[in-house]
């Protein structure tokens, strides 16, 4: 079912060699572009007609009400709701430690160059609906937005016509415990084209973030400029370099864990042990048909985008591990801690036994937004940093300008732009000595 790929004895780049899916969003974007811009010209009627195109639900006003938000929190399950409050706890615990203080240089004597960290003003979250239900998105998206200090928050996911028109309840509720009361029953691009241009009641957003399908991603790289995007999320990926140590029954379930989400999930296991690869062989093949969506698992075990890649030695694994960049990468070796300090391209990194993937997912504090598709060779996870602008503030008196003058007219001069040295001068004078200003 799971393909083995072996390059054992392929010294190199291994990039090429290893499995991943493709997803063409370019060719989205054309389709996406129409509904943006009937919601850029129509707003709200736009929103409403495209709702009942897409989602088959004719909506009478795009905002969720208060009520129903409250509703949605006051009939959802105990067990769910001490979830999401633990989720909530401990993304909070671990994002509020990410806050910034600003840093203050002094350049020169009189002269300063401060980085002060502001938060965005309004951010806008995609909640996606159907199949893929996942309020504890919703808690990864808040959290950090929350702790950053970002003005106003709103969230915008489908209406599910099982539940009124409304979106899914327990992403409801889940606003509700983080105290989200702007809510919008839209979904797709045309929830992304809402927050980009504003629509009714709906402000326009400086950032929209969430994970979404295709759509989503299409809308997200057509606006990008007009709005502030963080990833394109593309499908989920766990990698797991393991050795003979490992438990092969831990290493079977995780890779079936993360194969649940989609077909075109990714499960890639990369070992030097022929043994272990056998064993997690025989443990997929007990543990797939049991598992209760076994045939969405067993698609993506068996795309070509999974795999088990056998590596000469844990080196070559680790130069693997680093050319695929994992959205998740689990360490299940001897040493673990010391191999996983190796790692140098991974949204998240899991190491030992007992820190497996759905943790990350649900309620290790860490935020589970992560890079996908190779982009963790520049990009990291959601955070508080994602939320966050770097301002640079810069104050200079006249002796200090005064002194570096010269450089400054040299430059501009050099890159034929004496009018910017003539600013400098004004102030301080050709000689660049205490000049006389104004
Ligand atoms: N593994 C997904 C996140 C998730 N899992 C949500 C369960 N619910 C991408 O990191
Ligand atoms: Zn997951």
């Amino acid at each position: 079912m799971i393909s083995r790929i072996d390059l054992r004895g392929t010294p190199g780049d291994p990039r090429d060699l290893l499995p991943r899916a493709e997803l063409d969003i370019e060719a989205a974007t054309e389709k996406v572009r129409p509904i943006c811009d009937d919601v850029r010209h129509r707003g709200v009627e736009a929103l409403i007609d495209l709702t009942e195109r897409f989602d088959g639900v004719r909506l009478a006003d795009i905002r969720v009400p208060r009520a129903a938000i409250d509703s949605a929190l006051a009939e959802l399950d105990p067990a769910v709701r001490a979830g999401l409050e633990e989720s909530i706890r401990r993304a909070r615990k671990v994002h509020a430690d990410q806050r910034r203080s600003d840093t203050v240089t002094h350049v020169v004597p009189g002269g300063t160059v401060t980085e002060r960290w502001v938060p965005v003003g309004r951010v806008g979250l995609y909640v996606p609906g159907g199949r893929a239900v996942y309020p504890s998105s919703v808690v990864m998206n808040v959290v950090p937005a929350q702790e950053a200090g970002a003005g106003s928050l709103a969230v915008a996911s489908p209406p599910q016509a099982d539940f009124g028109g409304l979106p899914h309840p327990t992403v409801l509720a889940a606003c509700a415990l983080l105290g989200i009361d702007e809510v919008y029953a839209v979904g797709g691009a045309q929830a992304v084209a809402m927050f980009a241009y504003g629509a009714g009641e709906c402000a326009r957003a400086d950032m929209v973030t969430g994970p979404g399908n295709i759509w989503v991603a299409a809308a997200k790289r057509l606006l990008k400029g007009v709005i502030g995007i963080d990833a394109e999320a593309g499908p989920t990926e766990i990698a797991i370099l393991a050795d003979d140590t490992a438990d092969a029954g831990y290493v079977a379930a995780d890779l079936i864990s993360q194969a649940e989400h989609d077909v075109i999930a990714a499960s890639v296991l990369v070992t030097p042990s022929v043994a272990l690869a056998e064993r997690v062989e025989a443990e997929l093949a007990d543990r797939v048909p049991a598992t209760k969506h076994s045939e969405r698992v067993a698609a993506a075990l068996g795309g070509r985008q999974s795999g088990i890649v056998l590596v000469d030695d844990l080196d070559h694994g680790l130069a693997v591990v680093d050319a695929y960049a994992a959205e998740h990468l689990e360490v299940m070796t001897a040493d673990a801690s010391a191999v996983a300090a190796r790692v140098r391209n991974a949204g998240a990194v899991f190491v030992g036994d007992f820190a497996p993937v759905s943790l990350g997912d649900y309620c290790a504090g860490s935020n589970h937004v992560l890079p996908t598709g190779g982009s963790a060779h520049h990009s990291s996870g959601l955070s508080v940093q994602t939320f966050l602008r770097g301002i640079h503030v810069v104050e200079y008196d006249r002796a200090a300008l005064a002194e570096v003058a010269p450089s400054v007219v040299a430059l501009a001069e050099a890159e034929d732009l004496p009018a910017h040295g003539e600013a400098v001068s004004a102030r301080v004078g050709r000689t660049g000595g205490e000049g006389t200003a104004r």
